[in-house]
């Protein structure tokens, strides 16, 4: 990586240090007041509580110095604490916290607009809308989607993942925990093959698009959907990355049949996969895309952004919420947008997925567990099988997330079957970090054997 420093603008020794057991006493007290005071349906990965985070690390109450594997679940891309989003909400927060754009607006939520409609793929007309988050920006694409066509179906892919609302859960594949005991679900939801190269067999990404589409056009009618909405990279549902040709088959049969096709970012997008949005990666262009997470360095703030005839077909007032585009939110963003333009942040995941790449292939030789290597840039995975078979192993990735949480590494699994190990670094982390992150993980491998 480029960035390399000791110390980071907001001072967190680059360095991994434990100093009690993973967790400490401390986070074990806290965990006790959190048992007594936030409802068990939250729940928590890691119960380490942080105090301070900047490059790479994460620092608990104990003063135990972890690497971040995971930026918040792909938030902080630009570092915790990036010094041109703290600048940039420190001024905000100073002069004005809220107005509410839908009362009295300001400057700071159109820069937004501006910056996505510059940045996100396609030259054609666009517009941009501001939520708070990831799943409220898939509630509105998708109401913008049913307003412009006067259509209601909305695809979606098995293993996608689009929230936790309503509409959102309805649209998210899996059940447990997202789910279950949750239902009804909003009607006029329906689930289609998505590419799974790892799964697919001999089935390359055309053809499983050609599953899909019939699908639509026998059991849905092409003329009653709204919206095809896909995530270019899958993220919870195991960081899937289709075949070639899946994408831009799909994009196209969506053109042919006036349906509106939406690329959920939220997590593939700003920056993260070497791209600054992963469907660049296929030469797609979304009529839609939406946009959170990455965007504001930590900060709540989401969007859709698309052609201005789909976005301006709203009637006006049909859009908006109290918070959607808060100004500390939108000083946030600009702050990350700006560090993110001018270092590269796109060839700093691509830097990310140099180092990782040929150290996961090396675990890979020694280790059968170990199905599949797969992803872009800074977001990568690896899918644990029984050695030999493609039976999924989610036994074995807790056994090394376990392995890695208790020697200091913050990490994620994630999958439909549970049984992937996912890598988010911040794009800030040191590469003695990351090394040693890596080196950690094949400990892992070898004490989980
Ligand atoms: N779309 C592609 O990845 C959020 C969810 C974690 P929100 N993913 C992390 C969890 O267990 O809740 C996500 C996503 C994609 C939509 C969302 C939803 O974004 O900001 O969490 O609402």
């Amino acid at each position: 990586m480029t960035i390399t420093p000791e110390r980071t603008d907001n001072d967190v020794t680059q360095e991994l240090r434990l100093v009690t057991d993973v967790p400490g006493p401390r986070s074990q007290a806290l965990l006790a007041r959190k048992t007594d005071a936030v409802s068990a349906g939250v729940g928590v990965t890691l119960p380490v509580f942080i105090t301070r985070a900047g490059g790479g690390i994460l620092v608990d109450v104990d003063d135990n110095h972890l690497i971040d594997f995971g930026s918040g679940i792909a938030v902080t891309t630009v570092g915790n604490g990036n010094p041109e989003v703290v600048a940039g909400v420190t001024k905000q927060i100073s002069e004005f916290t809220h107005t509410c754009f839908m009362v009295t607006p300001y400057e700071g939520y159109v820069q937004v607009c501006e910056a996505l409609n510059r940045l996100t793929p396609g030259d054609h007309e666009k517009r941009s809308a501001l939520f708070n988050s990831g799943a409220e920006a898939i509630e509105n694409a998708v109401k913008i989607a049913r307003c412009y066509t006067g259509r209601q179906a909305v695809v979606v892919l098995e293993h996608g993942y689009h929230g936790r609302t309503n509409l959102t859960m309805g649209m998210t594949a899996k059940s447990m925990p997202y789910k279950h005991n949750f239902g009804p679900f909003a009607p006029e939801i329906y689930r289609v093959p998505a590419s799974y190269p790892f799964r697919d067999g001999p089935h390359g990404g055309a053809e499983v698009a050609q599953w899909a589409t019939t699908r639509i056009e026998k059991e849905i009618g092409a003329r009653n959907v709204a919206a095809i909405v896909i995530e270019p990279v899958q993220g919870e549902g195991g960081f899937i990355v289709p075949a070639p040709g899946y994408l831009s088959a799909m994009s196209e049969f969506a053109t042919a049949n006036g349906i509106v096709f939406i690329a959920d970012e939220i997590q593939s997008g700003f920056c993260r996969t070497g791209q600054w949005f992963a469907c660049e990666h296929d030469g797609v262009v979304p009529d839609l895309i939406t946009t959170a997470k990455g965007i504001a360095g930590g900060m709540p703030l989401a969007a859709v952004t698309g052609r201005a005839e789909m976005m301006d077909s709203v009637h006006a007032g049909g859009l908006g919420g109290t918070y959607g585009g808060n100004p500390v939110a939108c000083a946030a963003a600009l702050g990350a947008i700006s560090w993110m333009e001018q270092n590269d942040a796109p060839a700093l995941a691509l830097e990310v997925e140099a180092v990782m790449m040929p150290r996961l292939k090396a675990m890979a030789e020694n280790h059968p567990t170990i199905g599949d290597i797969r992803g872009r840039g800074a977001m990568i995975a690896i899918e644990l099988v029984k050695p030999g078979t493609m039976e999924p192993d989610p036994e074995r990735a807790a056994a090394l997330n376990k392995y890695c949480h208790s020697h200091g590494v913050v990490t994620l699994t994630t999958g439909t079957y549970g049984n992937v190990f996912r890598f988010l670094p911040p794009l800030t982390m040191p590469k003695h970090l990351l090394e040693a992150g890596l080196t950690i993980l094949e400990n892992a491998f070898e004490a989980t054997a």
